[in-house]
């Protein structure tokens, strides 16, 4: 077990903060706004060209059954491509919940409720099931301790694939929260096969340690491990270090650069996910008070999301120097701007969504589908390479695709590329298209 930012040892503030999760509020009386597209873009060379048959977005007409209903706090929703079509949810207070076909299982899959501590935005916040997990059983969840520190640890299940021993627990990392609030929390394996962690900035609000632009702490950034889930034993215990992880040998001492790290400047990026089909790595990373964004990284012909990436807070909050009315006096082509944003008009907690590839809804192909938990709002985004005008970089459509009633907390993936949306409120919906009904 690794605790890291020993030396930013802070006394955790005893924060009697209203989650966020808790917070929202619409827009009071601000004009309704909508996303939009920002510059620069990823290469046209790294997007997938749009079918001839694809339909205009704005013409697609989604409708959301529910799945389940009765949930506690649902924050996460996923399959564990085990074959099993079973979707596993992630109840804030600390249980793993199967629903198995269609129903809500009673018996969780896993139980932490005497081990998580759930005030502001703490709680069980993330799973990630191992590539092999109808060989290993192995589970990777992201949960806040009882002293509000965030913790990465493994699970094994049995070999029902619907029961874990809590005392199976492999703690792989301990990271010290300085305030409640921005954990970060999504946990997910990569293209390559190597466990991504998105964390928040500690918290407070304007990030006042600085960590996101620091190097030197976990918090703030996208985190890449290797936990033994890519066919080779991971390269130290209890996770090894990805030999091209930006920052594996750091050269400077002065930088005190945490080798963990793949990419910084993040606020917190509560819900990230991967393209099934092109890798691509799309992150949510909510605003501060103005302005939410999408941020998106192409595979490329690496197959891996470019690393050493800086997203930018807090210098910026999505692309405006942050705080407002400031002007940022370094060299901001070391940042990477997000590629959609949206003002508190239109939302204001961003929930970073999927690009659905769901084989029985071909309409719906490549779209990512992304929304925000105060305004209940669900937007569409798909990148194409042939959009626009000859020489013209990547196109890029975004459009609303419903407005809804829920607390959109998350948004998953089941076994068969199926979507699913979460309403912190209690249930789970598919997103469905009804376009030619
Ligand atoms: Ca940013």
């Amino acid at each position: 077990m690794y605790t890291r930012n020993d030396a930013r040892r802070t006394a955790l503030l005893a924060l009697t903060a209203v989650s966020v999760l808790t917070l929202a509020t619409t827009g009071g009386c601000r004009a309704k706004s909508d996303p939009v597209v920002l510059t620069p873009q990823p290469p046209a060379s790294d997007v997938p060209t749009r079918p001839a048959d694809a339909a205009e977005l704005g013409s697609i007409r989604l409708e959301l059954p529910q799945i389940v209903s009765g949930l506690q706090q649902p924050v996460f929703v996923t399959g564990a491509k085990d074959g099993s079509s079973r979707l596993f949810v992630c109840e804030k207070s600390g249980k793993v919940r199967v629903i198995e076909n269609g129903t809500l299982v009673a018996a969780p899959l896993l139980d932490l409720s005497g081990s998580v501590s759930t005030d502001s935005e703490r709680g069980l916040l993330g799973i990630a099931f191992s590539p092999q997990y109808a060989q290993t059983g192995r589970f990777y969840v992201d949960y806040t301790d009882k002293s509000g520190n965030t913790v990465i640890s493994r699970f094994t299940a049995d070999a029902s694939g619907t029961k874990a021993d809590p005392a199976s627990e492999e703690v792989l990392l301990r990271i010290e929260q300085p305030y409640a609030n921005h954990n970060g929390g999504c946990v997910q394996f990569g293209p390559d096969k190597m466990l991504w962690i998105g964390m928040g900035d500690g918290g407070s609000g304007g990030d006042p340690q600085g960590n996101a632009q620091s190097l030197d702490t976990l918090l703030g950034k996208m985190l890449r491990l290797d936990v033994g889930e890519s066919g080779a034993p991971a390269n130290g215990e209890p996770y090894g270090i990805p030999a091209d992880n930006p920052f594996a040998n750091p050269t400077d001492e002065a930088t005190a650069a945490q080798p963990e790290v793949w990419a910084t400047g993040l606020r917190n990026p509560w819900r990230f996910s991967f393209d099934s089909k092109t890798g691509g790595l799309w992150i949510g990373d909510v605003g501060q008070s103005q302005w939410e964004e999408i941020d998106f990284v192409p595979a490329g012909s690496s197959g891996v999301p470019a690393g050493g990436l800086n997203f930018g807070w807090n210098t910026f909050e999505a692309s405006h120097p942050y705080p407002a009315g400031t002007s940022v006096t370094v060299d901001t082509t070391r940042f990477t701007m997000p590629i959609i944003e949206y003002d508190h008009g239109a939302g204001n907690s961003v929930t970073g969504g999927v690009v659905v590839r769901d084989p029985a809804y071909p309409g719906l192909d490549g779209i990512y589908l992304y929304g925000d938990y105060g305004s209940g709002r669900v937007w569409g985004a798909r990148l194409s390479s042939d959009a626009g005008q000859a020489g013209a970089p990547v196109g890029v459509e975004n459009v609303e695709m419903l407005s809804t009633k829920y607390q959109v907390v998350s948004f998953g993936t089941g076994d068969n590329g199926e979507v699913y949306l979460v309403d912190f409120a209690g249930a789970v919906y598919r997103v469905t298209d009804k376009t030619a009904q």
